[in-house]
């Protein structure tokens, strides 16, 4: 079997959505998978292939959503398939802590390549973003001796019992799940549309916080994603993580880069902390390394990750050689496909697409975000009032056309888009023809 590199790139609704053998499915789900397992789009998926998804029904759905960032090359992109499928007939487990293997230190070294720094970077390769920040938070710890864990509000990092404490939205993370971690100190973000600060003075006002609340002499890390993603695609102003960056390394503190949903070429640079000119400590990265298979990176200085004891750091599947070989794939063809020049190009023909829409439709407050990762937060005309519901409505439209999109922000008050970097121009043309329509039904 092969990708099916024949799916025609458009949308193509032939069913109501979701359609009978979604219903049967959900239906059929509901006696197996508990409700806390929620699928915000109850559509079943049959496969995919570039930017599109095809459902069981065979309807032809615009993923505008990757799997929340994952496919960024694309779906079943052909080189991460023929890497991964070849990697599956030699071997595909012998876990790296018993015999190790090839792969993982290819990945490794591809990750000390291209993290902003000088000096020697090391990794220790996982499954998930949330084993990434856990695993970041144990490295720090273990290096400076301290307890304290810093994080910003809007933050999102996982759904393990230590991220989910981490997390700004208690609810539904980690509600009902309690106690909570403790020694987690979150801390006021820069939000440029809503607080009005210069990079500096949200950096004063976040490091003057912590200093009072937690201490910095008790804190280990501060972890920060440089553009938020469940929080809202929110960047912060010019100025801030430096800022932010320049107080941790004089307070002893360890800078860690969520780069979760931000990295690997999404933004338009391989870490989106590149933008800000800020070399991190630590990165993390998941979700787009291996181009869907499940990986996560965490990358450090040596001296840093050489802290931590052997048999400190591991775990049964972590750097699973398939997916490490998918992860080298996805790296060679950053380069092969000219993907950051992609993103760079969504940005401009989406992004100015965008701007377009706010300036006709006053329910957009704000076009934000960098590369293939990009935004638009909603409000009440004239106010900066939250308005949720009009974010379900248009994403409700946008699904009946086949488009699918997804929300963010604590107060689900964004509409944001994570398209692969093969999404072309007549896709982004179909995305903003079908918001037009949708924010213009909703203001008649
Ligand atoms: N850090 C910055 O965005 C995952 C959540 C999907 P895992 N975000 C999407 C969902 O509904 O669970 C994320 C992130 C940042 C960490 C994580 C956690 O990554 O791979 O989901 O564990």
């Amino acid at each position: 079997m092969t990708a099916d590199t024949a799916i025609a790139q458009e949308p193509r609704i032939v069913t109501e959505i979701p359609g009978p053998r979604s219903r049967e499915l959900h239906e059929r789900r509901q006696a197996v998978v508990p409700p806390g397992v929620h699928s915000v789009m109850p559509i079943y998926i049959d496969r995919a292939h570039g930017s599109i998804l095809v459902d069981v029904d065979g309807n032809h759905i615009v993923d505008v959503c990757g799997g929340i960032g994952v496919t960024t090359i694309g779906h079943t992109d052909e080189a991460v398939v023929a890497a991964a499928t070849a990697q599956l007939n030699k071997v595909t487990h012998t876990l790296f802590t018993m015999t190790p293997y090839e792969p993982y230190i290819a990945v490794a070294e591809h990750l000390a390549k291209h993290v902003p720094g000088e000096g020697q970077y090391k990794t220790l390769l996982m499954n998930s973003g949330a084993e990434a920040v856990e695993n970041g938070v144990k490295i720090a710890r273990k290096y400076t001796g301290r307890p304290g864990v810093a994080v910003l509000e809007h933050a999102y990092h996982g759904r393990t019992l230590l991220t989910s404490s981490m997390n700004f939205k208690g609810a539904p993370y980690a509600a009902g799940y309690g106690p909570r971690v403790g020694d987690i100190y979150k801390a006021p973000n820069s939000y440029p549309l809503r607080d009005g600060l210069s990079g500096a003075e949200a950096a004063a006002r976040t490091t003057a916080y912590l200093e009072k609340v937690a201490g910095a002499e008790d804190l280990a890390c501060l972890v920060v994603e440089p553009i938020q993603g469940e929080g809202g695609f929110v960047v912060p102003a010019d100025g801030y993580l430096p800022a932010l960056a320049e107080w941790c390394r004089s307070n002893g503190i360890v800078f860690i880069a969520d780069e979760v949903q931000a990295g690997i070429a999404r933004s338009g640079a391989v870490f989106s902390i590149e933008h800000f000119g800020v070399q991190p400590d630590i990165l993390l990265t998941a979700k787009g390394i291996a181009g869907g298979l499940p990986l996560a990176g965490i990358t450090g200085r040596a001296e840093i990750m050489d802290a931590s004891q052997p048999g400190g750091l591991g775990g049964t599947f972590g750097g699973n050689p398939v997916s490490c070989a998918a992860a080298v794939a996805v790296f060679e063809q950053i380069e092969a496909q000219g993907l950051l020049a992609r993103a760079q190009h969504i940005e401009e023909v989406f992004g100015s697409g965008l701007r377009e829409l706010a300036a006709q439709h006053p329910a957009i407050a704000e076009v934000r975000g960098k590369g293939a990762m990009l935004a638009i937060e909603i409000v009440k005309p004239g106010t900066l009032e939250h308005d949720p519901e009009l974010v379900s409505r248009v994403i409700e439209r946008a699904m009946g056309q086949g488009v699918l999109l997804l929300s963010a922000g604590i107060y689900s008050n964004v509409i944001r888009f994570l398209p692969s970097l093969q999404f072309t121009d007549e896709l982004i043309a179909t995305v903003l023809r079908v918001l037009d329509e949708a924010f213009a039904a909703e203001a008649a």
